[in-house]
């Protein structure tokens, strides 16, 4: 990867911190040319993105877990901002080349929504996951991912996180401004401790908006190839075919654990009981709320 973009730190788009090489020409973003039937999948990183991706990859395929291993992920479902100048294509333009229904992968907040999303009321599934395994997740992912800033030390990472400093924003606010939307938007807000305590019932869920219906049967295929382990040793989700000089899996790999819980690994007794609290100002005056152990 062209030593430009390795480990700069994030830069602002209207007040977002994104990583740097992502911002080259911006308005390929704020263009964006959204078809009706694109199925969007938003979320804070770190929050079972892929898991949701490839689920819906395979229900798009009829449950046809073959037609699913045709390429990675990140080509059947880009990342609408991503861009590794001279490394990786930006995920807008590999989007401009897809039949549809596209799936397009995103992290931006509802202020960077690209506008043709909404003009064309396309279907959004959200994804949420508790905020102490989203920092957990996305600090390995910060170390072995060279187009992030260094995540520096735990103790300081907490602390950056509870003030929003984080590539993609704070997580409240994310999190919140979907859940608020999603009364009069075409939203599925699903949350990943969910995802993990019933599939099947999830999985259900994804089919009925996409107006799919299968055989139990089918329903157990697509719970066994979209499972932690099969995603894991999968070389089209477990992101090993990006070039090393980005992800470097021997830091951390993508599919790292997979659980609820590893935040209990992580966080000391007073650094939980300080995020506890800026968990309870954030979710105050909202009915949304996590689940921290499943
Ligand atoms: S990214 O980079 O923001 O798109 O990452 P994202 O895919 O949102 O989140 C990565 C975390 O999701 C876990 N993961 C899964 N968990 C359970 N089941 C399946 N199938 C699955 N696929 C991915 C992945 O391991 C990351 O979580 P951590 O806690 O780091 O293991």
């Amino acid at each position: 990867m062209n030593a430009e973009w390795r480990r700069k730190d994030w830069v602002k788009v209207r007040g977002v911190p994104i990583i740097c090489a992502f911002t080259q020409n911006w308005e390929r973003i704020d263009n964006f040319q959204a078809r009706n039937e694109d199925i969007i999948i938003a979320t804070y990183p770190k929050s079972g993105t892929t898991w949701m991706s490839e689920i819906v990859d395979v229900i798009l395929s009829d449950g046809d877990t073959d037609k699913s291993r045709r390429d990675a992920i990140f080509n059947k479902v880009p990342m609408l901002e991503f861009w590794a100048p001279g490394t990786v294509p930006p995920g807008s333009q590999l989007l401009e080349a897809l039949p549809s229904p596209r799936v397009v992968k995103t992290h931006l907040p509802v202020s960077l929504f690209p506008a043709s999303f909404w003009d064309n009321s396309c279907k959004i599934i959200y994804v949420a996951r508790n905020p102490k395994d989203v920092a957990v997740s996305f600090y390995h992912f910060d170390k072995m991912n060279q187009l992030h800033p260094e995540p520096g030390t735990w103790e300081g990472y907490v602390d950056k996180f509870i003030h929003g400093n984080m590539g993609f924003g704070p997580w409240g606010a994310h999190v919140k401004e979907f859940w608020a939307l999603k009364q009069d938007r075409n939203i599925l807000y699903i949350f990943y401790e969910d995802m993990l305590e019933d599939p099947r019932r999830e999985i259900r869920k994804v089919m009925k908006f996409l107006g799919k219906d299968f055989s139990e049967d089918v329903l157990e295929k697509i719970c066994l190839h979209t499972s932690f382990n099969a995603m894991k040793e999968n070389p089209t989700t477990n992101y090993t075919a990006i070039p090393s000089s980005i992800m470097d899996h021997s830091v951390s790999p993508f599919m790292r654990k997979g659980i609820c819980g590893d935040w209990k690994n992580h966080f000391t007794v007073s650094q939980s009981e300080k995020f506890d609290e800026y968990y309870r100002k954030e979710m105050s005056g909202t009915d949304l709320s996590f689940r921290f152990v499943v």
